[in-house]
């Protein structure tokens, strides 16, 4: 049986207006050593999740990395993949992405029909994931590797439609993201639009780098603030 720890975690957080915390760890950035360490310091960071992957991942360690992260962590490691060759099962589970901002068909519904077989015969949690990209200044990495034209930052009917449509699709979640090291976090307002006019739960992140950024972000209406960079400096 599939476990659904994540996604419940997120509708109760929405429910009761409870605010959560991602780290985000790119394992192009982490020696398999100093894994666990990076876990223990998530944990005392207060984060309730750590996600794993990136745009563009390069080593091939990525079980050894999930392990180590989730010694150290002692919660849960969550797959962040930006294609199926960061697909680990030594993970609890992964956000399953469709980049919905984007009308590249292989990062729509292409990628995902690589792996679903193996994801159907896995006991991990898969979550549906409504994946848009936010433009909140100069290009980055997801954006160039993902070959899309983000949303304008300040497009909150655009944005809004969008998380709409697959909220309407049966998606489980939306993830709003200005991508790893954006030049700026997603506007409050277009956040609080689009958290105001869906029923499933918010992912907000991208170049979110202080605490009271972060509190803004869940203050707006996003049920989970994801912080990468900022994090992986502070490493
Ligand atoms: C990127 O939302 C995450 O996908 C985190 O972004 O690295 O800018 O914090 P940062």
């Amino acid at each position: 049986m599939k476990h659904n720890t994540l996604i419940t975690k997120l509708k109760t957080a929405k429910e009761g207006g409870q605010k959560l915390y991602a780290i985000l760890v790119d394992p192009d950035k982490l020696s398999v050593d100093a894994t666990i360490e990076k876990g223990r310091m998530a944990r005392g960071e207060g984060a309730d999740l750590v996600l794993i992957g990136g745009s563009l991942v390069l080593g091939h360690d990525i079980d050894r990395q999930v392990d180590g992260l989730r010694d150290g962590f002692g919660g849960a490691v969550y797959l962040f993949p930006g294609s199926p060759v960061q697909y680990s099962a030594a993970a609890d589970g992964l956000l399953f992405l469709s980049l919905i901002s984007g009308r590249n068909a292989d990062l729509l519904i292409g990628r995902h029909i690589e792996i679903a077989p193996r994801l159907m015969r896995s006991p991990q949690e898969v979550v549906a994931t409504g994946y848009m990209l936010m433009g909140t200044g100069s290009p980055t990495s997801v954006q160039y590797m993902s070959h899309t034209q983000p949303i304008p930052a300040h497009k909150g009917d655009i944005a809004l439609a969008t998380a709409q449509a697959a909220q309407l699709l049966g998606m489980g979640c939306i993830y709003m993201d200005a991508g790893s090291g954006a030049d700026a976090s997603i506007p409050v307002a277009t956040v609080g639009q689009v958290a105001t006019g869906i029923d499933i739960p918010l992912i907000v992140g991208g170049g979110v780098r202080t605490a009271a950024q972060r509190e803004a972000l869940w203050q707006a209406g996003a049920d989970m603030v994801v912080m990468g960079t900022v994090f992986e400096r502070a490493g």
